[in-house]
């Protein structure tokens, strides 16, 4: 039996279902039974009724929401150290230091924060809905963190003033982009359009044709009728986006836009996460409570 045999026997076996972020390797995103965001991930999780076990191919952050939605099932990280660094950037003695400063001013944050972070917030929001979720909420300033261009990104498009948690925090693979490459790229590739992901910095942002989440990416490319984008996002997107449009052309703004936690699972450490179904994601039940009321407010501000 190859690799790929063994995970599927182990998943019959163990009643298991594999979700893929869309920044994991391709080989991973090809054997998931569901490619997506964190979002469409922890939707997709809550709908599989029959699963024991999520073998969630992500982050830190991302498989504690699940495990926070889900607390009846086995959550497993693949790979332990696969953490986001932007979620590591805002302790939550900072977020309470911040929040005695502000008192008056709602808090949102990004769900790439830790689950004890998110206990301190009023509501959390994805890359994908954060311009809907802060709109929603009933006052001009926000405090928001834990990244700065999410946060300049919805200034520019709510009008609202949205305060980032100082020292600020930032994604260290989407700074690798940098405008001079994606406009290279969008001339050598026939006026290609270019997609941009809020997470890069403001420069980068401003000569977007189109700006948004991975799965804002993929929606928009399905529904243009351009031929060529250049996308600057973690590079594991373009091989979704090839997949759901193979007469398009999709071309990373910059090859080395690579998230190396992310890239730390691999078909290997899913095959292993099943057998020994480790490594375990659990949340204390008390932060658990509080980070699921921001996690379900975000998803009845939104829905
Ligand atoms: O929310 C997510 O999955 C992240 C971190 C990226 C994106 O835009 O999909
Ligand atoms: Fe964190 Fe950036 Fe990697 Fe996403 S791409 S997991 S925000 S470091």
């Amino acid at each position: 039996m190859n690799l790929t045999e063994k995970i599927e026997q182990l998943k019959k076996e163990k009643k298991a279902v594999i979700l893929a972020h869309n920044y994991q390797r391709p080989e991973i995103q090809d054997i998931a039974d569901y490619t997506g965001d964190s979002i469409e991930l922890s939707r997709q999780a809550a709908e599989e009724k029959n699963a024991k076990i999520l073998v969630f191919s992500a982050v830190d952050f991302m498989a504690e929401s699940a495990a926070i939605l889900n607390p009846e099932k086995t959550v497993l990280l693949p790979s332990s150290g696969a953490r986001c660094p932007m979620a590591q950037m805002l302790p939550l003695t900072q977020v309470k230091m911040w929040k005695k400063k502000y008192p008056k001013i709602p808090l949102v944050l990004y769900v790439n924060t830790l689950a004890e972070a998110k206990t301190e917030c009023e509501v959390c929001c994805t890359s994908a809905n954060a311009v809907e979720v802060i709109k929603a909420i009933d006052a001009d300033t926000l405090l928001f963190g834990p990244d700065t261009n999410l946060a300049w990104y919805v200034q520019q498009k709510t009008g609202k003033k949205i305060i980032p948690i100082p020292p600020g925090g930032f994604c260290p693979t989407h700074l690798l982009f940098m405008k001079e490459d994606a406009l290279l790229r969008k001339q050598e590739h026939s006026n290609a359009v270019i997609m941009v992901h809020p997470e890069c910095s403001p420069d980068v942002q401003e000569i977007a044709d189109f700006i948004g989440s991975t799965s804002q990416m993929c929606k928009y490319a399905k529904n243009s009728s351009s031929q060529r984008f250049v996308v600057a996002t973690e590079t594991g997107l373009l091989h979704r986006l090839k997949k759901e449009n193979p007469n398009k052309e999709f071309y990373s703004a910059y090859e080395g836009g690579v998230c190396p936690n992310m890239k730390l699972n691999t078909l290997e450490r899913i095959y292993l996460a099943l057998k020994t179904e480790q490594t375990r994601i659990t949340v204390p039940a008390a932060v658990a409570k509080k980070a699921k009321d921001a996690l379900e407010k975000m998803y009845k501000l939104t829905s």
